[in-house]
């Protein structure tokens, strides 16, 4: 079968996609449920009209783009990945897996392969945390990794709940119909970029990935008492900030001391009230993203974070709140679609790296209801969620062709 990619509709087609953003090129600004989202989710969903796939969309508004195969009932092939994109981003990350997805499929049927199992092409609803502070919103439902009553619970910044904010967008429905049972998909295959930096140092054109890292979120509410930046004397305070910077010394400790490379921890966000630079800090919210490849390291950095808290609360006469957000497994992809991979690579003469996923991905919940495998291509530095993203245009083409070449092996 030979295959030819537009590379050059593809490379446009991003280029067009970055420009649904709320903010200034070169940064990609798209969150979830947004009328830029709303807008980009429009223009892609006519993209995949246009190439004959038959588009749906579910109660959270995950979008299933199908290509049909000759015996319907069969398990389907699925790929894809997500658009929205956390502030000043870039505009590689999920978007090669949704249109490198689309151009995957398109090749196909340009070159007469004739699937068996129909091909499905998703995008996922708020794989970002941006929003409603927990990734992967659309896949956590659809795998019933996340039950309806919990997401019904999550509010965005405003205080709007996800049903208000799905409805507000035009997604009705039922959040209990998202659920697909296992064995509804026979494969799931996610192209996306490295976000790492070792492909480009090990001038590796493709990593296939084996494993993908176990990620948790907190987010850490602290209470000292305020009050006039001369009038109080620091014996008689009790600063929130202070209190904050020292948890945020100890996570990085926690992290850097598991005696694995592989455990990170960040504290993205910091919020101080009353923000004032004459008024002492009375309450400072933390958001916290603590990973590991391996669960038990993962946890450990959570129970020492929590003791840490307790004594911090005590010695500086603070009230801390923990509320954990997610601590979800990792991942272990599975060898059938990691050697479907390997022989296109192979087909192809590409060399490829076993690589572990450190980011998370919508894969990671996929793998709850179906075999998966992710296929990174290199972006330059590894730079990732910022607005110098870049993958090299020869990359992009190859994941797409190696993702081609897979699908038409799983499905046909
Ligand atoms: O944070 C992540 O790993 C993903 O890029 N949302
Ligand atoms: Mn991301
Ligand atoms: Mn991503």
């Amino acid at each position: 079968m030979s295959l030819t990619i537009d590379r050059d509709r593809l490379l446009s087609e991003i280029d067009t996609l970055a420009s649904f953003s709320d903010a200034e090129a070169p940064a990609v600004t798209r969150i979830v449920f947004t009328p830029t989202d709303l807008q980009a989710r429009a223009w892609i969903k006519a993209r995949c009209e246009e190439a004959g796939l038959t588009v749906r969309q579910d109660a959270v508004g995950n979008i299933f783009a199908r290509w049909n195969g000759s015996e319907p009932a069969a398990p389907v092939v699925g790929t894809g990945s997500h658009i929205d994109a956390i502030p000043n981003a870039g505009k590689y990350d999920g978007v090669v897996g949704v249109l490198g997805g689309l151009e995957a499929i398109r090749a196909l049927r340009q070159s007469g392969f004739r699937p068996k199992h129909s091909v499905e092409l998703l995008i996922f609803t708020s794989e970002e945390p941006t929003r409603f502070g927990i990734g992967c919103l659309g896949s956590r439902l659809l795998s019933g990794t996340l039950s309806p009553d919990a997401a019904r619970k999550l509010t965005d910044n405003d205080g709007a709940t996800l049903d208000e904010v799905r409805h507000r967008a035009g997604f009705g429905g039922e959040l209990e119909k998202v659920k697909l049972p296992i064995g509804y998909y026979q494969a799931f295959i996610e192209l996306h970029i490295e976000q790492g930096p070792l492909l480009e140092r090990r001038q590796i054109p493709l990593g296939i990935v084996a494993k993908i890292a176990a990620p948790a979120s907190l987010r850490v509410l602290i209470e000292g008492s305020g009050g006039h930046a001369g009038g109080v004397l620091m014996p008689d305070r009790r600063d929130a900030l202070c209190a904050a910077a020292e948890l945020i010394l100890a996570i990085e400790s926690a992290a850097r001391s598991s005696g694995a490379v592989d455990t990170v921890a960040t504290v993205g966000m910091c919020e101080v009230f009353p923000g004032a630079v004459n008024s002492i800090p009375s309450r400072v919210r933390l958001s916290v993203d603590i990973r590991d490849t391996d669960l038990q390291r993962r946890d450990v950095v959570i129970r020492t974070f929590e003791a840490t808290s307790k004594a911090v609360s005590a010695k500086r006469q603070v009230s801390i709140q923990i509320e954990l957000l997610n601590a979800d497994a990792p991942a272990d992809c599975a060898p059938a679609i990691i050697e479907a991979i390997s022989q296109s690579c192979r087909q192809h003469e590409l060399n490829f790296l076993p690589m572990v996923s450190r980011a998370y991905h919508d894969s990671l919940f996929m793998a709850r209801i179906a075999p998966v495998a992710m296929l990174f291509i290199p972006c330059r530095n590894g730079y990732s969620h910022r607005p110098d993203e870049y993958s090299h245009p020869d990359d992009i083409a190859r994941g797409t062709l190696v993702l081609a070449e897979t699908l038409a092996a799983l499905s046909g």
